[in-house]
């Protein structure tokens, strides 16, 4: 399973296609345009929001509620395009826009006018925003509906925002009800506090994002070779999230500073197979999947447009200007993890698919069902 998306984030809308989906899938819409309704929530995100009313039209590869084998493909109207059509026009027109020039720091502007030699920026914002994660969520809502063939369910929750922390306990409940997704009240409280003084302040917030695929069959991934090893493709994917700066399997960058004994996931017999009193492996070993949970960490820069804009250069004078100032969140933390779930059902649909076959969901799961019974006897013996 792959996807590629297109659009802007103020054209017309955004196009996806998942190539390599498995006949006979169920697909729910209504589940999917949930996922991209929990993208749009979250305290401190922008006015945009408010616009938007995502939902995705499914436009190809699903015909009576089933999936076919062919690509599926869906789209998701921009609302907000009707206040952008001069601004977004395919076609030139008499009197073009202001260009975007002074650069804003921590954004795609600088390298990406460099790189493609745009002397507006507005060329560079409008693919480099992070309005394409909306495409994200509905691919990734392709992607759940394979996992949940064998179970998998894929959570995130809020653990910083700031300088706030607090520990992920991944009760779905408490963390829908909070304005952050954090499951934890009080820490909950803070993250909204300090949200609200970076906003009055014109600044922005970062924080981290914990992922977790419950229920995981082991084996997914290999150790064969280097572009096989699902951690490595769970990094790439995490890390291609706008704004993401650093991921982490379990707590690794603490276990980096402790000692073997403290940090391996003992082996123990539970009922007729293995199991782990803990986790500190992130559910990976050798790049493979060892029957944990797989738990990621995803840590994310504050946004980067700033309504105190940072000193920075005019794209076209070379004169010392402030950064260009246009609407944007003040932290988009809990979006993040949304997006976070949707990249990770991403991979582990792939690689689910790779092991079991992707031509009809009744051959995966069948394989699946042999599989199971495969692994059975090693518990035993
Ligand atoms: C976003 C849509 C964008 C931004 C934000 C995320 O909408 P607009 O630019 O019209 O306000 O709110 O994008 C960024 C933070 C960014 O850096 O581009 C969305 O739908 O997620």
């Amino acid at each position: 399973m792959r996807f590629l998306t297109a659009g802007e984030s103020h054209g017309p809308g955004l196009t996806i296609i998942v190539d390599g989906v498995p006949a006979g899938l169920a697909i729910d819409g209504s589940a999917i345009d949930a996922d991209l309704r929990r993208r749009q929530l979250g305290y401190g995100r922008g006015a945009r929001q408010r616009i938007e009313h995502d939902s995705a039209r499914i436009t190809g590869g699903v015909r009576h509620g089933k999936t076919t084998g062919a690509p599926v493909a869906l789209w998701i109207e921009n609302r907000d395009a009707v206040n952008w059509e001069r601004v977004m026009s395919v076609t030139p027109v008499a009197e073009g826009p202001d260009a975007v020039t002074r650069l804003r720091p921590g954004h795609a502007d600088l390298a990406g006018a460099l790189k493609y030699g745009h002397e507006d920026v507005r060329d560079v914002i409008e693919r480099a925003s992070a309005r394409e994660t909306a495409a994200r969520v509905a691919a990734g809502g392709i992607a759940r509906a394979v996992l949940a063939t064998v179970g998998v369910d894929v959570l995130s929750e809020t653990i910083r925002i700031g300088d706030v922390t607090a520990t992920a306990r991944f009760d779905r409940l408490s963390i829908e009800a909070s304005e952050v997704r954090s499951g934890d009240p009080a820490a909950s409280a803070r993250m909204v506090s300090a949200i609200a003084a970076a906003r009055d302040a014109g600044d922005t917030l970062g924080g981290v994002t914990a992922v977790r695929a419950s229920n995981v069959i082991a084996g997914l991934g290999s150790y064969a070779q280097w572009d096989r090893r699902l951690d490595g493709r769970i990094a790439q994917a995490l890390a291609s999230i706008p704004s993401a700066k650093g991921v982490e399997f379990a707590d690794a960058f603490d276990a980096a500073g402790e000692r073997g004994s403290q940090v391996h996931d003992p082996i123990e017999r539970r009922g007729a197979g293995f199991g782990r009193p803990r986790n500190r492996a992130g559910g990976l070993e050798g790049g493979v999947t060892n029957g944990e949970d797989v738990i990621v960490r995803v840590a994310f820069k504050p946004i980067s447009t700033l309504m105190k804009p940072l000193p920075s250069v005019d794209l076209r004078s070379g004169e010392v200007a402030p950064a260009h100032v246009e609407r944007s969140d003040v932290c988009i933390i809990p979006a993040a993890g949304v997006v976070a779930e949707a990249m990770l059902a991403l991979v582990l649909a792939d690689a689910f698919c790779a092991k079991f076959g992707e031509d009809t969901i009744d051959d995966i799961t069948t394989a699946v069902a042999r599989y199971r019974e495969r692994l059975k006897p090693i518990a035993g013996r």
